[in-house]
This record gives C-alpha cells, structure tokens and sequence, in this order.
C-alpha cells in the first residue's frame, strides 16, 4: 500500500499518476480514512470477522473486477467505479488477489490523492468521502466489500391499508 497526490495529467487512468509527493497513513487518517495490511494467509478471514465486528458492519461480498468476473457489465462497471462519487456509509475494502487504485479527495477538494492496493491491504473509507475506483496496468483485483447495512436495498414500507 502507498498513498501519493495524484498528478492529474490527462491519460489513461490505469498509469500510476505518481505526483512523487507522497501521502502518509496519519494525513489519510485526517481525511477519516484508514488503512492496514491483513496478511492473505490463513486465518484471514477471522481477521477480517474481527474488524467487522469491532465495526459493526453487517454485509460483505467478494468482487472479481475482470471481464470475466463481471461479464457484459464489465465497461460499465469500470466507468461507473471511476466516476468520483460518494457512499452514505463508511466501507471496507480489502484486496485478495491483484491490485488497484482508490483515488480519494483530500480536504480542500482540488487534488486526488491515489491509495495503490495490493493483497492483503485493508482500507476504510469514510462515509461521505469522494472517491473513485480503477484497476491498474495488471488488470485485474479480487476484493472483499464490506458494508455496515444488511442489504444495499430499501425494504419497501409495510401497507398498513387504508383507514
Ligand atoms: C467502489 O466503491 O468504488 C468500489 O467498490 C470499487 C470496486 S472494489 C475493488
Ligand atoms: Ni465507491
């Protein structure tokens, strides 16, 4: 994992935009993001249940960002990831296999700054926080997705009937 101020030169997204000016875990943690590293070794997963716990988050799944793995929503899913927007809630992600980059807003909301993640890596971002989503020059990332809501959709409210 490293974090970097993005260098906002037009190009393809998955070229690593590396300003050279680096970004350090405490200035990420000032934007309300985290990050560490959880091995991809055994026992994983129970790491991760502990940080799910300890957080409450309530739902997780696993994305394979491939053309295989999303199939016919593939270029629309890629698009969609790296269009800067926002989560209601704060979420996890963490890399199994692969890599890839979050871009997150700093602050005075006029420069990206660029988190590149490998296996093992562990981010959370902060509900509310800009971001956006590409692959790299691999191509390819398997993450675990964790949200704090049981499911991404609105239960429909009961019809009490009329009365
Ligand atoms: C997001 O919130 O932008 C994503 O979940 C991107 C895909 S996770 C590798
Ligand atoms: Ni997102």
């Amino acid at each position: 994992m490293r974090a970097y101020v993005y260098d906002d030169i037009p190009g393809d997204q998955r070229k690593p935009h590396d300003s050279g000016q680096l970004v350090t875990q405490d200035q990420l943690k000032e934007l309300g993001v985290l990050y560490w590293q959880i091995p991809q070794k055994d026992g994983w997963e129970g790491e991760i249940d502990k940080v799910a716990k300890e957080r409450d988050y309530k739902n997780r799944d696993i994305i394979n960002v491939t053309r295989e793995g999303l199939g016919e929503a593939y270029e629309s899913k890629i698009k969609g990831f790296f269009e800067e927007h926002l989560h209601e809630d704060e979420e996890i992600r963490y890399i199994l296999d692969g890599s890839g980059f979050f871009d997150v807003r700093d602050h005075t909301d006029k420069r990206w700054v660029r988190i590149a993640m490998d296996a093992g890596d562990l981010v959370v971002l902060p509900a509310g926080i800009y971001h956006r989503f590409t692959l790299d020059e691999q191509d390819k990332i398997k993450a675990m997705r964790l949200f704090k809501v049981r499911t991404r959709f609105r239960i429909p409210p009961r019809n009490h009937g009329g009365s």
